[in-house]
């Protein structure tokens, strides 16, 4: 039978964990099966945000979560359902949570892992159809098997990351991750349920032509990011802010790009939070060979003091965060 007429399906997301648990002799399987815990998580997840208006799950949940922000129905949703999938997994014993004040203890005291999430990332764009995402990071507990997961665990190197991964909900849902080797991309087929191998080995390009930041915050910015801002609108780059960080980062890792989320006067320390959302991203962006920095220092690289601390981002195409910061540095220059 000529076997074009039968195309093949492609690579599920479990088949390929499985292949990369392979080239680990000394995996245990335990991170495959955590992979696979917040894989279903999506999927649940997913079909609530596309039927968001039919179960009358959009809008405000009517209380602020432990950032003072309105919280979204949604992102209580997601919220439940993911840590649910990561308790019930039993690979995890401590989750930390946008949503949650402190650290979550799973009950899994022989779990050898840790989360931290941000489970619904952009939920204020859920009632305007904008792609929103869930962002995860998965460490190595220190502390001793047999225990509750400990505020140490928490608060690791974001180096210290042994997977990290985003998912988009958008025109399509996407799950992105890595183990440290390398970026892949795989595209949900609601129809099957499955996962599917759509963006093998992700590089970002080395330069870019787009950049994303909130202009609207453009008179409390340091010097360095107004003088960057304009070199951009002379070199005639394209601006492109979603406002929702996961579409704006997964478009920028795909097609080049930078974004910035620097200080502001409402946001002094910046607004996006280094446990559950830069540390991620900036894992991702590395492994794709671009670069993630607070405007001077490497994110991978700060020790984190507190589960919901916030800090400063650039993060894209590594030329182009390397020229953001050549124009902060000369502002201190300047003076
Ligand atoms: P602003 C969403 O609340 C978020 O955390 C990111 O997804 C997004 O990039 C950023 O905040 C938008 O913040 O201040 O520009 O509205």
């Amino acid at each position: 039978m000529d076997d074009q007429l039968a195309l093949p399906v492609g690579t599920t997301l479990d088949r390929f964990i499985m292949r990369k648990q392979e080239e680990f002799p000394f995996a245990s399987g335990e991170l495959s099966q955590l992979l696979r815990d917040i894989a279903l998580a999506t999927k649940i997840v997913n079909r609530e945000i596309n039927r968001a208006g039919l179960l009358g799950v959009t809008g405000t949940f009517g209380q602020q979560n432990v950032q003072g922000e309105e919280q979204q129905k949604l992102d209580v949703i997601a919220n439940i359902r993911f840590i649910r999938a990561l308790r019930n997994g039993g690979e995890v014993c401590t989750i930390i949570s946008e949503e949650e004040e402190g650290i979550i203890q799973t009950g899994n005291t022989k779990g050898k892992y840790v989360v931290a999430m941000d489970p619904l990332d952009g939920s204020s764009n859920i009632d305007v159809n904008v792609a929103i995402g869930t962002i995860f990071s998965i460490y190595r507990r220190l502390s001793d098997n047999g225990e509750d997961g400990t505020l140490e665990d928490c608060l690791q190197d974001g180096t210290k990351q042994v997977a990290a991964g985003y998912i988009i909900y958008g025109s399509s849902t996407m799950l992105v991750y890595t183990t440290g080797c390398g970026v892949n991309g795989f595209t949900y087929e609601p129809s099957l349920g499955e996962f599917f191998l759509s963006h093998p080995n992700i590089k970002t390009p080395q330069d870019g032509k787009i950049y994303s930041c909130n202009e609207g915050n453009v008179n409390s910015f340091p010097d360095g990011i107004k003088a960057y801002l304009n070199y951009c609108k002379e070199q005639h780059y394209s601006a492109r802010y979603i406002g929702s960080l996961v579409a704006d980062f997964h478009r920028n890792l795909l097609k080049g790009g930078v974004y910035l989320y620097p200080p502001t006067a409402k946001s002094p320390n910046g607004k996006l939070r280094l446990v559950y959302e830069c540390n991620a991203l900036a894992m991702i962006i590395e492994q794709a060979g671009g670069k993630a920095t607070d405007g001077s220092e490497r994110i991978l690289d700060k020790t984190p003091t507190e589960l919901h601390q916030r800090c400063p981002l650039v993060i894209g195409s590594p030329d182009m965060v390397d020229k953001v910061e050549e124009f902060l540095a000369a502002e201190f220059v300047a003076v």
